[in-house]
């Protein structure tokens, strides 16, 4: 580990000097302001000492990283570019798009289970009249629990659900059963809270979450979109200067989209940030991942979200961690109210945890995100087609 001290005027100052020498995935260990006391305040200006280190280990391993995230950038910046063209093309409609407010899903009580879930689950045929009704009944109970622990979807969940077939009058075919139950999951699913504008007031929207999961992704996606499809004034504020990376991170999607950032390294300097961008629609602000056991980062990210009264707050959760995981991490984050995001659904094909912590927590639902492409693969979570993936249905 090889670690250095830069001191500038400004912090922005020191932290470039250290970039540019240790690269960027130096990790900053500290930032002090440093006043000269006594006859030293003479002669001396205050100055900035950055302290920074290199874990020399990791040097081989960042090219292919950066190669990749440059890959992405690449990708991006494209998309933009055709995305701008098309927009100019329909300049005329200027009009921002304000979204709904929280949006509860009307459950259609004639909805009819998707064709998908119905060939997902091969292993029951229509049987003869003639057969015995009841057992048949029974045969499609136990299919549809194996599949919903197929998903992951907790043993008790899965007996609540399946409880709703027990009342009806015992004998139902695979088509009803299904139903009965793909309704029930579409219900437990159905309060969204997709990101909202304030009448006339810049909003505040935190994303935290633990290391990994696709916070700065998921902004970049969601700023993209609430700045080139909705004309929303969009600004960003990283509170992640734990990597000199992730500064840069936000910054380049900054850059590309041509809208404000600042960075913040006290919990303090966030109420004049979101201030300063009082002209904004929304204030998207990164935080830096913080793991459910580290009790010590998550107090500091407490402070931070403290500071601020109106505001937003999404939990960022990866689809591909294990429901236990899960679990804790949205109890370690309970010091806060905040909506669920569930990104890399790409990477997995158990969907069954999103009903499970729905469920358990009674925390709205927000967004899903099915992979690394900037802005496309965002979706605002919709409960008919996790209901259907959960029952199998994963193709449609
Ligand atoms: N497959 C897949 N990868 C994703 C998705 N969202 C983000 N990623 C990738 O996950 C990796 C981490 O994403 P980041 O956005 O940097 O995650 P983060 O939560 O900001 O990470 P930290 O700031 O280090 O805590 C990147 O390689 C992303 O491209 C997704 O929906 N699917
Ligand atoms: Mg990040």
């Amino acid at each position: 580990m090889k670690i250095m001290k830069y001191r500038a005027e400004t912090e922005r100052e020191a932290m470039l000097q250290a970039k540019e020498e240790l690269g960027s995935e130096a990790l900053i260990l500290s930032i002090k302001s440093v006043k000269p006391k006594g006859i030293w305040s003479f002669f001396r200006k205050a100055y900035v000492e950055v302290t920074a280190a290199l874990d020399d280990d990791r040097k081989e391993i960042v090219s292919p990283e950066q190669a990749k995230a440059e890959r992405e950038l690449a990708e991006f910046k494209s998309f933009i570019s055709k995305l701008s063209d098309k927009q100019r093309q329909a300049e005329e409609k200027s009009s921002i798009a304000v979204p709904e407010p929280v949006r509860q899903v009307g459950i259609e009580p004639t909805v009819s289970a998707p064709s998908a879930v119905l060939t997902a689950v091969p292993q029951i045929e229509k049987k003869p009249d003639s057969e015995d009704k009841s057992s048949q009944s029974s045969i499609i109970r136990q299919v549809i629990y194996e599949q919903l622990l197929d998903n992951e979807v907790e043993e008790n969940l899965a007996n609540q659900l399946l409880a709703a077939l027990l009342t009806s009058d015992q004998t139902f075919s695979l088509e009803e059963g299904l139903n009965t139950i793909y309704r029930q999951i579409v219900k437990e699913l159905s309060e969204i809270h997709p990101v909202t504008l304030s009448s006339g007031k810049a909003k505040p929207i935190f994303f935290v979450g633990s290391t990994g999961v696709g916070k700065t992704t998921t902004i970049a996606k969601l700023a993209s979109l609430f700045t080139l499809e909705k004309k929303c004034k969009v600004a960003l504020i990283t509170a992640d200067t734990y990597r000199i990376a992730a500064v840069e991170q936000l910054r380049t999607y900054a850059n590309i989209l041509d809208i404000p950032i600042r960075v913040i390294y006290k919990e303090e300097e966030i109420v004049g940030c979101i201030e300063e961008f009082a002209d904004r629609d929304l204030i998207f602000i990164d935080t830096a991942g913080r793991s459910y056991q580290d009790t010590k980062h998550l107090g500091e990210l407490k402070e931070l979200l403290n500071q601020v009264d109106d505001k937003q707050v999404y939990l960022v959760l990866s689809l591909s961690t294990k429901n236990s995981d899960l679990q804790k991490t949205v109890n370690a984050y309970d010091f806060t109210d905040f909506s669920l995001i569930f990104t890399k659904l790409d990477e997995t094909l158990a969907y069954g945890s999103i009903l499970n912590l729905r469920h358990k927590t009674g925390k709205p639902l927000a967004y899903i995100t099915t992979g690394q492409n900037v802005p496309e693969d965002i979706a605002e979570l919709d409960p008919y087609e996790i209901a259907n993936k959960i029952l199998g249905g994963v193709n449609s």
